[in-house]
């Protein structure tokens, strides 16, 4: 009699063409899929990302059973579940006899090296969900002065096709970013997020996730992320009906309220496998084929998709394990309450942390500009930041959080991913969004008690990483024109800036 193999399949893997299940024998093998502590508790995950997963894991194991696999499925509350990945596959192992495991590689360093310490073989199989393997991302880094996400993405228009004409780009330009970036004014206009009603399965979920996980930061219901492909097929089909139009023109812009504007609300979906990025890009291509939607939205949705998402994993792995403890800027400021709820008097920072709260869903602009640019601004520690990111948002895997966090956001890996730091004072904040109308500052005030935290925090981190930007090609022009104020001026705003962190520090309602 032929062993069987197990056949491991990840929370985030949740692909019925998945390598793994497509090297192994559905006669023979063995799918081990299992939701277990270990996972669950690697951060304190916001209960709707705890939900998504663990119920779209429950409906993929149905659908493989369905289709004739044979799976072995453990639920968090099983009496026997040992509580960790390797764990479980031991169990599992000496249940069926089986000697080897099966599995695509998982996107976290954690645990591949987890897989790899196992007293069991496991055969690794690469992830082809991805349209470039981390070798083949490697060979394009070889010799590279600087990785710049822009040479990347023409790389992969040329090796898709997608949105070309022949060996040109269609429209005869690469990048329609210029035509993007309004602000919008016109809050009612805004879409509303899909939502799915919980079906028994899910509902289920949702006790489960209640009882064990209540006290996490989010909140756990209205619970209406899709968790089945169906579902994502829904949300893919909404969004190239009703939002794909406008994703360009409103991709920065910001809305009180108004969580999803129009952008497409696939990243939970797409990362836990129920949809691949091609067909996502196929499907706007022919909606610009069509007629449907202008190439400027089509262009930047699909950059975001091929280049940007392939690009922070093509990163992720080439820099190894190490890279999340990055901390270029030596920042060490501990994350102040105020990012799990505590009350503040920053409207834009109080919008932002309570939707994600409520939604475990922000859009890229919030996280990068809100979140991020204050997080940056005021020295806070990358890998408690970090640590944030990959807890609060349901579409959180390290593979693409890390580069995001670490590496875009927080500078602190020293330019690898950003030619330079996403700051901004609040006068952005201001243009592109409404959150400053009814805000406790002044975002026209630059100093003293009214000012605006980020127009005091923008001068005070400029100034105190001044030896490492001031060079820098893109930000010489803001230190010659900061340089030309008065220096009584600069001298007050440096000063309202340390007192405000100071404040911050002890704990005030800032
Ligand atoms: P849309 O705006 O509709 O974009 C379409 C798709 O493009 C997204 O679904 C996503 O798959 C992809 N995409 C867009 N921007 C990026 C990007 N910078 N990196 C990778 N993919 C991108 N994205 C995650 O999927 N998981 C994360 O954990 C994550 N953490 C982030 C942390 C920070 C600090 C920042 C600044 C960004 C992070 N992002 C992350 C990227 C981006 O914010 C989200 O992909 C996006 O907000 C998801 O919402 P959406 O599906 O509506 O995206
Ligand atoms: C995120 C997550 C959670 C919350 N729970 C599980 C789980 O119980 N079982 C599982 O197989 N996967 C889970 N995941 C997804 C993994 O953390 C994910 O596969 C790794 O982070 C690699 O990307
Ligand atoms: Fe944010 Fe400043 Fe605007 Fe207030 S005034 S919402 S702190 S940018």
């Amino acid at each position: 009699m032929v062993t069987p193999r197990l056949v491991l399949v990840l929370g985030d893997q949740l692909t019925p063409s998945l390598s793994a299940l497509a090297a192994a024998d559905k006669d023979r093998d063995v799918v081990v899929m299992a939701e277990v502590a270990s996972e669950t508790g690697y951060v304190a995950h916001h209960p709707k990302k705890i939900a998504l997963v663990l119920a779209a894991m429950r409906k993929f194991a149905a659908q493989l059973r369905d289709e004739g696999w044979h799976v072995a499925y453990s639920r968090l509350d099983d009496p026997d579940n040992a509580g960790s990945i390797p764990a479980e596959l031991l169990r599992r192992a000496s249940e069926h006899k089986a000697q080897r495991v099966m599995a695509t590689t998982p996107g976290e360093w954690r645990l591949i090296h987890a897989l790899e310490d196992m007293p069991l073989p496991v055969e690794f199989q690469s992830d082809d969900r991805f349209l470039i393997r981390p070798r083949a991302f490697a060979d394009w880094a070889k010799g590279r002065r600087e990785l710049r996400m822009e040479w990347f993405y023409r790389e992969m228009r040329r090796k898709t096709g997608l949105l070309m004409e022949g060996d040109a780009p269609a429209g005869d330009q690469w990048n329609f970013d210029t035509e993007n970036r309004k602000p919008l004014r016109d809050r009612a206009s805004a879409p509303m997020m899909p939502q799915f009603e919980p079906d028994p399965l899910v509902e289920e979920v949702l006790e489960l996730v209640e009882a064990r996980f209540g006290d996490h930061f989010g909140r756990l219901r209205p619970f209406g992320f899709a968790t089945d492909r169906a579902q994502a097929l829904e949300v893919l089909d909404d969004f190239i009906a009703h939002r794909l139009a406008y994703f360009g023109d409103y991709q920065d812009a910001m809305v009180t309220g108004k969580p999803l504007l129009w952008h497409s609300l696939l990243s939970p979906a797409l990362n836990l496998g129920l949809l691949t990025p091609f067909e996502i890009c196929q499907r706007a291509e022919q909606a610009y084929r069509d007629g449907q939607a202008p190439l400027n939205a089509v262009e930047g949705f699909i950059r975001q998709i091929i280049g940007w998402r392939e690009f922070v994993r093509g990163i992720y792995f080439l820099q190894g394990p190490e890279y999340t403890r990055h901390n270029a800027l030596h920042h060490d400021r501990s994350l102040p309450p105020l990012f799990w709820g505590a009350d503040t008097r920053m409207k834009c920072l109080a919008e932002v942390v309570s939707q994600t709260e409520e939604q475990a869903y922000a859009h890229h602009i919030q996280r990068l500009m809100i979140t991020g640019n204050f997080a940056l601004l005021a020295g806070l520690a990358p890998a408690e930041v970090h640590d944030w990111y990959l807890s609060v948002y349901a579409d959180a895997f390290e593979w693409v959080e890390a580069p995001n966090t670490i590496g875009m956001s927080q500078f602190a890996d020293g330019g690898i991913v950003a030619s330079k730091p996403y700051v901004s004072s609040g006068n952005y904040i201001s243009k592109m969004s409404d959150y400053c109308t009814g805000c406790a500052y002044d975002v026209k005030v630059k100093s003293g008690e009214n000012a605006c935290p980020f127009n005091l925090l923008y001068w005070h981190f400029l100034e105190r990483h001044r030896a490492r930007f001031a060079k820098n090609r893109r930000m010489a022009m803001i230190y010659r024109g900061w340089d030309k104020r008065a220096p009584e001026d600069r001298e007050r705003i440096l000063q309202d800036a340390e007192q405000w962190l100071c404040r911050l520090e002890a704990g005030e309602t800032v």
